[in-house]
């Protein structure tokens, strides 16, 4: 009840922001007799996240970035942990233009474009030197070009991760492991039938009521990259964690069509320098950050476990199938090589 009284007093004062000054712009302070001072453009972004997790801390460097290619003129006004809503919400928010930018994983993108769900099969991307090179190239730019028909560019693909599976219940050897258990899952409908099919009660739900979820044990498990399972504390309500690292889960920066395109274009060309060069950071601070998490979770006193992957990638192989008339047996290949 206290966070939606909460999120309605933020949506509200962005309403007024915006029929303030414009969508995050701010008008120019003129004094008679001197140059206009040139304009400022505050652009909000929201995420689902903490602030010391790899996507604030990618979009801290995105904000200096911008500043200093600008002289101070741009800016990123971050709003974290889910504060402007749900992934979902925000994406629909930046759809609407009722926030400019948001950060989110592409797994709820699939509700507004089929698309990206090429990239939830389970293990479809094990190397992610390679799947960079998709994301940049010319497939990652026809996915993101689907958004276009909703308000939305999509900036950039950068990095969430490697998702792992934990539960407060048992160990997690083998797919069976997991049958009977409540897992909470991104609202993602290939991500739902793939546990489905181990047997898993599949829970989708938002990342922002996931804590408490687990805590009260309304779900037994979650899945999600060790960066995540570090800095949100899931180590405080999981006791399992099982390094399966089942779905490659990446992310994506979008803005507001409208208001990118309104933007003068050398503000819209310092914004796609400065995206550019805080994507190659985050996604490097993500690896050089990897290897540190399993030590320190066990640290935390989590029991761990090493999963045989061949194993969990043939049980899960009939939802290729499955998705193949929706997501396009060409798409599934072109990735696949
Ligand atoms: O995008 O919902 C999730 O589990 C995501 O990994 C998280 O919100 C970051």
């Amino acid at each position: 009840m206290f966070k939606k009284v909460v999120m309605m007093l933020v949506v509200l004062s962005l309403v007024f922001a915006v029929a303030g000054c414009g969508g995050g712009k701010q008008a120019d302070q003129k004094a008679p007799d001197q140059a206009p001072a040139p304009q400022k453009y505050t652009i909000r972004v929201a995420h689902s996240i903490t602030p010391e997790s790899h996507y604030h801390k990618g979009l801290l460097k995105m904000d200096e970035l911008l500043k200093a290619k600008s002289n101070g003129r741009v800016e990123l006004q971050i709003f974290h942990s889910a504060q402007l809503g749900s992934e979902r919400d925000v994406i629909e928010g930046v759809s609407l233009g009722t926030v400019e930018m948001t950060l989110v994983s592409t797994a709820p993108l699939a509700n507004f474009s089929k698309k990206f769900m090429v990239f939830d099969l389970p293990f479809i991307i094990q190397d992610r030197q390679k799947a960079f090179a998709v994301f940049d190239g010319p497939m990652g730019k026809d996915i993101m070009s689907s958004l276009e028909p909703k308000g939305i560019i999509g900036l950039g693909f950068w990095e969430n991760g490697f998702r792992m599976l934990t539960n407060s219940k048992q160990p997690v050897v083998n797919p069976e492991d997991v049958k009977g258990l409540k897992i909470r899952l991104m609202e993602n409908p290939v991500h739902v039938a793939t546990f489905k099919h181990l047997g898993a009660q599949p829970v989708p739900m938002p990342f922002g009521e996931l804590f408490t979820a687990l805590q009260q044990k309304t779900v037994d498990g979650q899945e999600n990259p060790l960066i995540i399972i570090d800095t949100s504390k899931f180590y405080e309500v999981q006791k399992h964690l099982a390094l399966t690292g089942h779905f490659y889960a990446p992310a994506a920066l979008l803005i507001n069509k409208k208001y990118f395109e309104g933007l003068p274009k050398d503000i819209q060309q310092i914004i796609l320098e400065a995206e550019k060069e805080a994507r190659a950071w985050e996604r490097n601070y993500c690896i050089e950050m990897e290897n540190s998490f399993v030590s320190k979770l066990e640290a935390a006193g989590m029991q761990v476990t090493r999963p045989d992957k061949k194993v969990w990638q043939e049980a899960t192989k009939p939802i290729y199938q499955q998705f193949e008339a929706e997501i396009g047996k060409d798409i599934i290949e072109a990735l696949l090589k």
